[in-house]
């Protein structure tokens, strides 16, 4: 843990974070309601990153409760999660959120999720349950699971990279070009895209004992700018945190990363949404030359 680095610090935080004072980030996303139906953000990344276990905190911290919906394995070789999920997270007796989260399975060197199946699921062509295959691609004849004809719903409106703080260095460059590779088609539709730096409290004794200590550690700013060169994502779109995967209880500074993390993603993908709509935008991709097949119904996550 740690290194040279990790004993030296800032005077002061390069960032600012309202630690111990979560309610007004917390209403923010409470009060949010998108102009259009609402936000699809689709995290990927290397297997064992911390994906499910984001998705499990940011729904831990808007129930107030620990929720342990996503699946998450309990070593970085196995690759729990196969199928496209997408996981809504409850806000009253029967609404949702207006943001959904896709989990997807995680990439490896050689194997894990394909590079072309990320793509289809970009542009809305992967149904739910969809169990990723890394030896094939989704093909358009699969009629269970291709959706041939997506709406603006079922694209993605955010791509979000997670990737471990402690294997930043480490990362293959099989890795490297696989999320490239995705980066770039994501960057063709437009698509915003964010980096989440989970287990920040494995990087520094400093952090681990309190985790306020995150924009005054050299070390964690050395891996965003280190993450931020290796996948071509902007330092202001990198947001560290830790994830809650031990605790039983939650923590008020936990929350705090995490809202501060959704924040921004919500934000992000909500200039894009607005960006979209003033464009009159979906017409990206050209109309079905044969209707052969009827449209799936407009749903609605509200
Ligand atoms: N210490 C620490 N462990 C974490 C954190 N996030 C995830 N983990 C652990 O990392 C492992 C892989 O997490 P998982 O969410 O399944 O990764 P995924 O493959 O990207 O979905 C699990 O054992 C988690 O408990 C974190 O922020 N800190
Ligand atoms: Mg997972």
């Amino acid at each position: 843990m740690g290194g040279i680095f990790s004993f030296f610090s800032f005077s002061k935080p390069w960032r600012t974070i309202n630690w111990g004072d979560n309610q007004s980030e917390l209403q923010y996303v409470k009060d949010y309601k998108p102009q259009t139906d609402g936000l699809r953000i689709l995290l990927h990344g290397p297997v064992g990153a911390g994906k499910s276990s984001f998705v499990n905190s940011v729904q831990s911290v808007l129930k107030g409760q620990m929720c342990r919906q996503a699946l998450v394995a309990n070593t970085s070789r196995g690759c729990f999660t196969k199928s496209y999920t997408t996981y809504k997270i409850q806000k009253g007796p029967e609404t949702f959120y207006p943001f959904v989260f896709n989990d997807i399975m995680g990439l490896t060197k050689d194997q894990g999720v394909s590079v072309d199946d990320v793509k289809l699921a970009l542009k809305g062509h992967v149904k739910e349950n969809y169990e990723f295959n890394p030896e094939s691609t989704l093909s358009e004849k699969d009629l269970t699971f291709y959706n041939k004809h997506p709406t603006a719903n079922d694209k993605v409106h955010v791509l979000v990279c997670v990737i471990d703080a402690n294997t930043v260095s480490e990362m293959s460059d099989e890795i490297q070009d696989k999320i490239h590779n995705i980066r770039m088609e994501a960057s063709k539709l437009r698509i915003p895209q964010v980096a989440i730096l989970t287990k920040i409290d494995l990087v520094c004794p400093k952090i681990q004992n309190n985790l306020r200590n995150v924009y005054e550690t050299v070390h964690i700013k050395n891996k965003m700018e280190e993450l931020s060169a290796l996948v071509g994502i902007p330092m202001n779109c990198i947001f560290p945190v830790k994830n809650y995967h031990e605790e039983i209880n939650l923590n008020s500074d936990i929350d705090s990363l995490i809202l501060s993390a959704l924040r921004n993603i919500i934000d992000i993908g909500n200039d894009y949404l607005n960006l979209k709509r003033s464009d009159g935008d979906d017409s990206r991709e050209p109309p079905p030359a044969f209707n052969d097949e009827p449209a799936p119904p407009y749903t609605q996550w509200q």
